[in-house]
């Protein structure tokens, strides 16, 4: 039986919008291209030819429109694959779940989740103002272990060699990966470099910063930096796309996450100009996507 899912499971606003993005099924696109910065979302919609919707609440900007034929929704995360769990779940209610009788629609639509974010490069020939397509998003956060998927014998594989070459202390993290969505990824290769990204649950200590507080990891960037499986590496580390591929998993739509390296870590560089990169990877990853 297809059981209705009670008001405090779906919250739904007085507008009939799903209530943390108060948007509406009607408002989304099946192409989706989600950004950190509630601020970006308008540097990506200023390239649509017609916007259809705007809508804001808390960190989620939502606009819907289009580029040429192409329908499109860029929508703001915030920070943390905690807002992961939110957006996406959010997101594929409003494709998925009937808001009228609250069931699951008989026939399910596979959503394209595309971030465009910013990230911090691992490696000394991932440059800053370079593009990085995530082959796999490994977590270190915590989401993914909340809810039950598959992994590949290939993801297994790798999360097995991370998990012997690097070293977490018992309690911090319990990693996860996943790997992109083949299909999306192939379409973004020249331009663009791929690798493994890790996906931290915080900013400063967990992607190795120190200002005041002490490391518990003090080894970390050393030994992401250094892990191979493989032609494998890592080449990147940033705050959503291992939750980003892991609910894709979970709730059955293509995800790809792209990052502009706005930091390197390994030669202690950061961009000259994060806005022109940031617009860069837009206008490159938009001329992409307006033709999938
Ligand atoms: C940290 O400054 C934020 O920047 C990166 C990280 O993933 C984190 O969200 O991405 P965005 O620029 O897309 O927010
Ligand atoms: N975003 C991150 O999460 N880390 C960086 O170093 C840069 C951007």
């Amino acid at each position: 039986m297809n059981k209705r899912i009670a008001e405090s499971e779906l919250i739904l606003n007085s507008r009939g919008a799903v209530y943390h993005l108060d948007v509406r099924p009607e408002e989304l696109a099946t192409t989706i291209i989600t950004v950190g910065d509630p601020d970006r979302v308008p540097e990506v919609s200023k390239h649509f030819d017609r916007t259809e919707s705007k809508h804001q609440h808390r960190e989620f900007v939502t606009h819907t429109g289009y580029i040429g034929q192409k329908r499109l929704t860029v929508v703001s995360t915030g920070i943390g694959t905690d807002n992961i769990d939110i957006v996406l779940n959010e997101l594929d209610a409003l494709a998925n779940i009937d808001f009228n009788t609250r069931t699951v629609k008989p026939s399910l639509t596979r959503l394209q989740i595309i971030r465009l974010g910013t990230s911090g490069a691992l490696q000394e020939n991932v440059p800053v103002d370079s593009f990085v397509v995530s082959s796999h998003g490994v977590g270190l956060d915590n989401l993914l272990p909340w809810y039950e998927f598959e992994n590949t014998a290939a993801e297994k594989d790798l999360l097995e060699a991370f998990r012997q070459q690097v070293h977490l202390r018992p309690g911090s993290a319990n990693p996860y990966l996943l790997s992109a969505a083949n299909d999306l990824a192939t379409r973004f290769t020249e331009g663009y470099i791929s690798g493994i990204t890790i996906t931290c649950p915080g900013f400063y200590a967990p992607q190795g910063r120190a200002l005041r507080g002490p490391l518990s990891h003090p080894q970390l960037l050393e030994q992401l930096t250094a892990f191979r499986q493989g032609d494998h590496y890592i080449s990147n580390f940033e705050m959503e796309t291992a939750g980003i591929y892991g609910l894709g998993r979970v709730l059955g739509h293509d995800c790809l996450s792209i990052s502009a390296i706005v930091a390197n870590r390994i030669r202690q560089e950061f961009t000259k100009d994060g806005a022109l990169v940031v617009e860069n990877l837009i206008k490159q990853s938009l001329a992409i996507i307006e033709k999938i």
